[in-house]
């Protein structure tokens, strides 16, 4: 039987059931904010109830039933979770989220590969999670910081990238950026990261939930991404790692579980990826995500990228009819270029106001400098509106945003 994309998209938005429900106000709820947190679907949600009823026990201990099938669903998640970004399943460590990973990886691999006189390359798009861990790495150490530019559109100007790339150790660079939607051109920055001998470290956090990722094909040394972007639950994120790299750093968190030896003077360490997942893990989540992860196969994530690039050109061609009334959109134009994300400002209406007048009509967008305030003042924008589209998401959505702008430019007299 063929499936037509709207057929397809009414039974994804069946599966959530935080879409069937109006808001306070008798509105539909149109999330376009995924950017931020994706919404559940009813298999992720019921994978948490199961654990808790079902097999709720410590994982890597005990030996009774439901503490081995505990374990064992632990397990197969993270191993779903290599298959996805096509990892050995050992290069998968289960951290909080995308800033935790970040960090682990400023902190451990930083603290015995940077120093005075270093180069760490950032790009003028990062999100704070992906700039401040480095900005006290370098104040730890004394290396410099460098960053890649963009042009006035958010899109890449790698022209001097060789110069900057020279002495440098490290580059970090998000795969889509949460504030304009940017894709970067990854292929061509970690080929000559590469020739310069400097390790890339990817932040996932926008790419991973929304385009096919290969780390083998791409070539970095760490990607990072969290669950609850990705239709899993909050408090998971995934540090990828290329196994020698893993294998040189020191731990970052110690404790329990990521041990092999302790005597009281000293301790060894366990096998990847226990080695850097310290303390009881986030069990019951970690679970779920896998779930999440087979709910995203199932739908499959060409499938996604195409549903995306569609409903983000339909919003920019929309929006774009605001403009003689006002409207700026940030970013790249194509939908090609970008995953996901439209940024705009509409006349002087401060994007908090905005989003206050559109969340009246059930519109959630999210309205603020995104966690990336230097991208902000380099744009010279105080704040910018924001809507982010994912799986579920339909024209009529879209539609919706469209109408609340109408009724701003009424509450506002444009
Ligand atoms: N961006 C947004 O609304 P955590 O919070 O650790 O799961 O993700 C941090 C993070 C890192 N990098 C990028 C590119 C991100 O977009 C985010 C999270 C959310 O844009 C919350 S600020």
């Amino acid at each position: 039987m063929i499936v037509t994309p709207e057929k397809k998209v009414e039974r994804i938005v069946a599966d959530f059931p935080i879409l069937a429900r109006p808001t306070s106000r008798g509105k539909r709820l149109v999330y376009l904010d995924s950017a931020a947190t994706s919404q559940k679907p009813r298999a992720v949600i019921q994978a948490l109830v199961d654990y808790y009823e079902r097999y709720n026990a410590n994982i890597h201990r005990g030996v009774y039933e439901i503490a081995a099938r505990a374990t064992a669903e632990f397990e197969a998640a993270r191993a779903k979770v290599a298959r996805f970004i096509n990892a050995d399943t050992a290069e998968v460590i289960w951290v909080r989220n995308t800033t935790e990973a970040i960090n682990l990886v400023a902190y451990s691999w930083g603290s015995v590969n940077v120093k005075r006189g270093d180069a760490i390359l950032l790009s003028e798009l990062e999100h704070h999670s992906d700039l401040v861990p480095w900005q006290l790495l370098a104040q730890r150490t004394g290396a410099e910081l460098r960053f890649l530019p963009i042009d006035d559109r958010g899109r890449f100007v790698l022209d001097d990238l060789d110069a900057l790339l020279s002495g440098c150790k490290l580059v970090a660079i998000a795969h889509v950026s949460n504030a304009l939607g940017t894709i970067a051109p990854l292929p061509e920055v970690i080929a000559r990261a590469r020739r310069a001998g400097a390790v890339v470290l990817v932040d996932g956090a926008q790419g991973a939930p929304h385009l096919p990722v290969d780390v083998k094909s791409l070539d970095a040394d760490f990607y990072t991404f969290s669950g609850h972007k990705m239709l899993g639950p909050t408090g998971i994120g995934v540090l990828y790692g290329k196994r020698a790299l893993l294998e040189a750093m020191p731990p970052f968190d110690t404790g329990g579980d990521m041990i092999r030896k302790v005597e009281y003077a000293t301790a060894s360490f366990n096998d990847l990826p226990w080695k850097f997942e310290a303390g009881t893990s986030n069990i019951a989540d970690a679970i779920a995500f896998g779930v999440a992860i087979d709910y995203l196969e199932n739908v499959g994530m060409d499938w996604i990228r195409e549903h995306e690039r569609r409903t983000t050109g339909y919003a920019l061609e929309r929006l774009a009819e605001f403009e003689p009334r006002g409207l700026r959109i940030y970013g790249p134009r194509d939908p090609q270029a970008i995953s996901g994300v439209v940024s705009f400002n509409f006349a002087d209406i401060h994007a908090h106001d905005l989003a206050s007048v559109l969340d009246g009509e059930g519109v959630c967008i999210r309205g603020g400098h995104h966690c990336a305030m230097p991208l902000m003042e380099k744009m010279g924008w105080p704040a910018t509106a924001r809507a982010s589209f994912y799986l579920y998401n339909t024209e009529a959505d879209v539609d919706a945003l469209v109408g609340g702008l109408d009724k701003a430019a009424a509450v506002f007299k444009l």
